[in-house]
């Protein structure tokens, strides 16, 4: 039964494009431009479960492609894209394909899998039989009209495609099972003649969906092919269903043909080559006796694979003399834009950066924190205190720099649920918002009287020390300009409540840093802001910043410039908030935890006056 009598493929075929790989899509396209189509040859893309869309090249410009979740929703879409390429793998290929056939609009499947189960495509074929479609595959690359549609990866890259001449039409009609052996054949068809007209690779299954009789008729009746060219392998009968054909006079144009796999002999055992359907069985599935089959019924039959190109080039000159091919005029395709990545890699073009990154590589065998590898900081146990001093300072910090971090981190994590950040994150998690709005909706609370007054308290603290303002002159010169000392004053310590961190850290820093002067420093302002008010006590912000200065300052590790820059960007306020989302994220979990209802203030806790 033949599926077709005709030509499969137009310039206005369109596919839809089954489980979605970008490559073969984008080439495809290619292939488009290359031979001056006007609409692109893939309508849509089928990608079960997701919608929407795929931005491709066509030439220079990027399109849409439209994805479609279901083969059904796709062809209600694409009514005259009739060629379902299907990219499923061997175990999902015969459903989709079933499915695809099922649909009134498909008229030709190509299916790419390997290894589908034979039962599965000897349906397929049956239905196909029936319903008078066309299967092309399994195991296949596809197949290609030359100057007007190609399926998938068939010719393989666009040099590959320009260098045989496949964007526009030749006089030759190919058949082949292997595709591998498709694009060697393109290469000799476009040294030898004037180029190739259509080329299909059948597949290597034992059962093909379509064979090389089915496609050699059917080119036989194409008028602009002359000539056809045929690439058996050994293994199966297909090649005799040909012979049979050619015996019967049903192929009027000249065939050429040649079946691989002679060297079979020349093993003692049964061999299996690259596909399932090419194994020695047989003497009848020998590639000499189909080759002999083939020659008796009538093909030009080369005695080797290599005397194959000179075969063809008789055949198509005496074709030529005789006035049966006018060959065909060449033309210069359109240059198909190279992608900027290829031209990148290959080193044509250079292109700006838009992001740079000094502080973390991903790109090689494993990250690296500013040139630190990720094995280096587990096997020497750094703690989080040498991963920020990496990432934030771009350098290994002495231990004694990273454990004052670390403490910083840990004395910071949390100061109850009443702070303001933990406020705002207990009232979102309690409005039902997911981990990180609560945790944004606290941290956003964290400014200049909460938590982030370290980088300006370290600014005016060692503005103010360097500059040897005495403590009187420097808080009533705040005072004077309306500016709130920056790390000065606590709403709930004082005097006679001192802040336990504040004390750790200062006796840490005492014993471990070289000089504590900047800290020092804030202590003899904080005697003098004592003196005004009992609160105004040197509190957690200002007890960092300060003792941040003498870090940065006595460690040997900063130049001048580096801790002026430190400081003008201001990096210490990031120790408050790194530390406080610990605590934030456990105020979250613990509301949720407790399942607590949507907070509502209570009006008996709100002034409503009408004099303000
Ligand atoms: N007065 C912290 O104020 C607070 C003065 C001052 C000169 C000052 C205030 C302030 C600077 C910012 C700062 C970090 C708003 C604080 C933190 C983390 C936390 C929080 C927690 C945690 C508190 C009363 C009188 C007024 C003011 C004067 C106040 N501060 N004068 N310099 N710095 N500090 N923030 O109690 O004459 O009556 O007009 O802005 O360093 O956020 O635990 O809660 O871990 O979560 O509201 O520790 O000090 O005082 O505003 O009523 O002022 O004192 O001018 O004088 P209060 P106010 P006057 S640590």
């Amino acid at each position: 039964v033949m599926m077709s009598t005709g030509q499969l493929f137009s310039r206005s075929t369109q596919a839809l494009f089954y489980n979605y790989k970008q490559s073969p899509v984008q080439r495809m396209l290619d292939f488009d431009f290359l031979c001056g189509r006007d609409t692109p040859s893939v309508a849509g893309i089928v990608n079960p479960g997701s919608e929407g869309f795929q931005k491709l090249f066509f030439g220079q410009e990027e399109i849409a492609v439209p994805v479609h979740g279901s083969i059904q929703g796709a062809c209600k879409a694409h009514p005259t894209a009739d060629v379902f390429i299907n990219f499923a793998s061997f175990r999902s290929a015969y459903a989709s394909s079933m499915e695809a056939f099922k649909q009134p609009t498909i008229r030709v499947i190509a299916i790419i899998a390997e290894g589908v189960p034979e039962g599965d495509t000897k349906k397929l074929i049956a239905y196909a039989r029936i319903n008078n479609k066309v299967i092309i595959g399994p195991a296949t690359v596809g197949g290609i009209q030359a100057g007007a549609f190609k399926i998938g990866d068939t010719a393989g890259t666009l040099e590959n495609i320009i260098h045989c001449k496949l964007y526009r039409p030749g006089s030759v009609g190919f058949v082949s099972k292997s595709g591998g052996m498709s694009n060697e054949l393109y290469n000799v068809l476009a040294r030898v003649t004037d180029g190739l007209y259509e080329g299909i690779a059948i597949g290597g299954d034992v059962y093909p969906g379509s064979t090389l009789s089915d496609h050699v008729l059917r080119l036989n009746n194409i008028p602009q092919i002359k000539l056809i060219v045929v690439l058996g392998e050994l293994g199966g009968r297909d090649e005799y269903s040909l012979v049979e054909a050619l015996k019967q006079g049903k192929v009027s144009k000249p065939v050429i043909a040649w079946v691989s796999g002679t060297c079979a002999k020349l093993f003692k055992s049964e061999v299996q080559f690259g596909h399932a359907g090419a194994k020695s069985g047989g003497d009848l599935e020998s590639a000499q006796a189909k080759n002999k089959a083939l020659e008796e019924a009538g093909a030009i039959v080369p005695t080797s694979f290599e005397g194959l190109e000179p075969a063809i080039k008789i055949a198509f000159q005496k074709l030529v003399e005789d006035g049966v091919i006018l060959p065909t005029q060449e033309i210069v395709p359109p240059s198909v834009p190279e992608d900027l990545s290829s031209a990148i890699k290959s080193g044509k073009v250079r292109a700006p950066t838009h992001i740079v990154s000094t502080i973390c590589d991903d790109r090689g065998e494993e990250p690296t924190y500013a040139g630190v590898a990720m094995s280096t900081i587990i096997e020497k146990d750094f703690g989080v205190g040498d991963v920020i001093s990496l990432l934030w300072f771009k350098r290994s910090l002495p231990r004694y720099c990273t454990k004052f971090i670390e403490m910083c981190i840990l004395l910071c994590a949390d100061h109850g649920p009443c702070v303001s950040g933990a406020h705002n994150t207990i009232v979102t998690s309690r409005a039902g918002k997911d981990l990180v709005s609560c945790l944004v909706s606290g941290l956003l609370t964290i400014g200049p009287r909460f938590g982030g007054a370290i980088d300006d308290a370290a600014r005016y603290f060692k503005d103010a020390n360097d500059r040897k303002l005495s403590p009187y002159e420097f808080v009533e010169s705040m005072k004077g300009k309306g500016i709130r000392v920056p790390g000065i004053g606590h709403r709930i310590k004082s005097r006679d409540n001192r802040d336990k961190r504040v004390e750790l850290l200062q006796q840490y820093a005492r014993s471990h840093f070289p000089s504590v002067k900047y800290m020092e420093y804030a202590v003899i302002v904080e005697t003098y802001t004592l003196s005004k008010a009992s609160n105004l006590v040197l509190n957690v912000d200002g007890c960092i910043g300060s003792l941040f200065l003498d870090l940065l300052a006595s460690c040997a590790m900063f130049s001048q410039q580096e801790i002026d820059e430190i400081i003008e960007i201001g990096y210490l306020n990031g120790l408050f908030v790194l530390a406080r989302s610990i605590g934030l994220i456990g105020h979250t979990f613990d509301q949720r935890r407790l399942k607590q209802p949507l907070y509502r203030h209570p009006w008996e806790d709100v002034l409503y006056s009408k004099y303000v």
